[in-house]
This record gives C-alpha cells, sequence and structure tokens, in this order.
C-alpha cells in the first residue's frame, strides 16, 4: 500500500492531484496546507478520504513527521503569482525556496520514494524560439520565476548528490475548476469567468496580444501521477503542457462566445516581470512519461465555465 503527500493539497492545482490519486485507488493520501492561498472547501467531497494536516512549509518540525515513509510526495504548496512576487518577495521567497528545501531536506531524512515537484514555465522568461524546450537557457523575468528555478535545480542536487529521487514538472499556465478568482494576483482565466459572471470588464494588461500555453488542471493532475510511477527519470525536468498557444484577446473572445455575455475588455499598462509567449515542446514529457493531455482549450474551457456557474449559483 503507497502512502501519498501532497503539500499545498488544499490549492486549486493540488486538490485536483488529490482527487486523481483516489479515483486512481491510492488509499493513504496525506495533505499538508498552511491555508495561506489554499482553501479546506477544494477537498470537501473527499474529506473523510484524506489526512488533512494544516501545516507549513517554511517549519521543518510540523512537515518531517508526515512526510517520514512517503512513497511519492507531490510538492504544489507555493506562492504563485509573478506580480505577488514582486510585491511581497519575503514570503514569497521563504515559502517558494526555503520551504521547497525544507521539503527536499524532510524527505531525504524520511526516506521518501519520490518527490513530484510543480515547477513553472516562468522560468524560461522570453526566448528567441518557439515552443520552448526543457534544454533551453532560462532567462527568468521575476522573483517568482528565479524562485520556482531555484527549486528546480535544487530536485536536481537532491536527486544526483544524495539519491532523492525527483522529478520536475514545469506547469504551463493550469487552469480551471476550483481556480480561485478573488485575489489580484489570480490566474487570468480565473479572472475572466468572474468578470462573466458578474458581467464587468476584465482589464487586460497591454495589449492582449501576449500568449499562452494554457493548460487543463485535469491534464497536469495525470501528468503527476505518470510522473510518480515513470522508471529511470529521477533528476529530470518536463515541460507539462499542451502545446498550444492561446492570445488574451482570443481567450477573453472565447469565453465571451461560451457565456453569451458581450462585454468590450479594459486595456491597461504591461505588467513588469511578464513574458511575451509561452508554448511547451511536449515531446520530452510525452516520451519518457507517457503525457498524453486530452482537452483542447474549448473543452477545457467549457467546463471549467459550468463548474464556475454552478459554484455562484450554489
Ligand atoms: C506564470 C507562469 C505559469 C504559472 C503562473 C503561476 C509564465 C508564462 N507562466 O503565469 O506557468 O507558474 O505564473 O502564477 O510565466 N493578465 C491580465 N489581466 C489580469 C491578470 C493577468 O491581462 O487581470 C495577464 C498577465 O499580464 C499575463 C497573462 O494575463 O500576460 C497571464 O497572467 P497570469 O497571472 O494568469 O499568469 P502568468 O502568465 O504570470
Amino acid at each position: 500500500m503507497s502512502r501519498y503527500v501532497v503539500t499545498g493539497g488544499a490549492g486549486f492545482i493540488g486538490s485536483a492531484i488529490v482527487r486523481a490519486l483516489l479515483r486512481a485507488g491510492a488509499s493513504e493520501v496525506a495533505v499538508i496546507d498552511n491555508l495561506l492561498t489554499g482553501h479546506e472547501l477544494n477537498l470537501d467531497e473527499v474529506r473523510g478520504s484524506i489526512e488533512f494536516h494544516r501545516a507549513d512549509i517554511r517549519n521543518y518540525d510540523e512537515i518531517a513527521g508526515i512526510l517520514r515513509g512517503a512513497d511519492v510526495v507531490f510538492h504544489e504548496a507555493a506562492i504563485p503569482s509573478v506580480p505577488r512576487s514582486i510585491d511581497e518577495p519575503v514570503p514569497s521567497h521563504e515559502i517558494n525556496i526555503n520551504g521547497t528545501f525544507n521539503v527536499l531536506l524532510a524527505a531525504k531524512a524520511g526516506g521518501v520514494g519520490r518527490v513530484v515537484y510543480a515547477a513553472s514555465s516562468s522560468a524560461y522568461g522570453d526566448t528567441e524560439v518557439l515552443p520552448k524546450v526543457e534544454a533551453m537557457i532560462t532567462r527568468p523575468k521575476s522573483p517568482y520565476a528565479l524562485q520556482k528555478l531555484v527549486g528546480e535545480y535544487y530536485c536536481n542536487i537532491f536527486s544526483g548528490v544524495y539519491g532523492l529521487e525527483t522529478v520536475a514538472l514545469r506547469y504551463f499556465n493550469v487552469y480551471g475548476p476550483r481556480q480561485d478568482p478573488s485575489s489580484p494576483y489570480s490566474g487570468v482565466l480565473s479572472i475572466f469567468m468572474k468578470s462573466v459572471l458578474e458581467r464587468c470588464s476584465p482589464t487586460i494588461f497591454g495589449d492582449g496580444e501576449q500568449s499562452r500555453d494554457f493548460t487543463y488542471v485535469e491534464d497536469v493532475a495525470e501528468l503527476n501521477l505518470k510522473a510518480a510511477r515513470a522508471k529511470n527519470v529521477s533528476g529530470n525536468l518536463y515541460n507539462a503542457g499542451n502545446g498550444g498557444r492561446i492570445t488574451l484577446n482570443q481567450a477573453w473572445a472565447l469565453v465571451q462566445r461560451l457565456s453569451g455575455v458581450e462585454i468590450p475588455a479594459k486595456y491597461g499598462p504591461p505588467r513588469a516581470g511578464d513574458v511575451h509567449d509561452s508554448q511547451a515542446d511536449t515531446t520530452r514529457a510525452v516520451r519518457d512519461l507517457g503525457h498524453a493531455p486530452k482537452f483542447s482549450f474549448e473543452d477545457g474551457m467549457r467546463r471549467t465555465l459550468e463548474w464556475y456557474r454552478r459554484a455562484a449559483a450554489a
């Protein structure tokens, strides 16, 4: 019987991994979350099937015992957001770098089988060529991008130096049900969903021609499970994206079409630290991990909109 730990398991992506594990038959799933950006509500329907620990990855002693003996730790706990890391660099640094270091130390000390780490596509920065391939030189443009990149390097070092198995997945703009739209730092598609439900204009930073490889959360959760099982991948890094590229203007047009609500977006100045274009080359993840994203952007957005509508009506 395998024991799984999901740090940040009450978050949007972490809770999707928890549900995917349970669907795959896992019987022992523990969640670590300090509820800073996560919500217990995200675990409502699975609460009876998991262990929940309100604990903070900045505190080694709080988490070491929970990680001990786990077969796989999915490390999702983080303060996401490029602009938040610019406005509040200290907590973002402490959680994303020091917290990750603690998780790796505790995993090593506790004999954990493998750590699957939530890395970020922001590490690439602006590359001359698209799609972005893992072998490219990284050019982080924000504290957040650098912090997530440091975590990757630490995973690689713990694998090479201490023999702890690690796999890093560079997430490409994950979206879907349960993404919290309530903060100015929220993911843009969750903000678009909230805008149509409340019938108010979103603000697009820049001219809206920047593009992202938006990736549906269920596809990312499945890839995590595959990364947990794959053989001979320790120390490796993989793009976790779809391989497509959608501009913000296209995304806003789609949200309006799917919802039947027409509102012009407002436009504001471009955001500091913003990457202009992002698109994953998924060759390596497909080859080594069997990555097989199932959701087209339109399918994923349809499901996401349905979820936000139901949540608003509840
Ligand atoms: C970065 C990473 C992503 C993930 C995420 C976590 C890149 C390319 N992607 O996402 O993989 O790690 O950080 O937070 O670095 N925007 C608006 N209006 C809004 C909000 C955002 O126009 O109200 C724009 C924003 O300027 C950007 C795009 O939408 O051009 C996406 O922003 P985001 O905050 O959803 O995600 P991003 O790309 O910073």
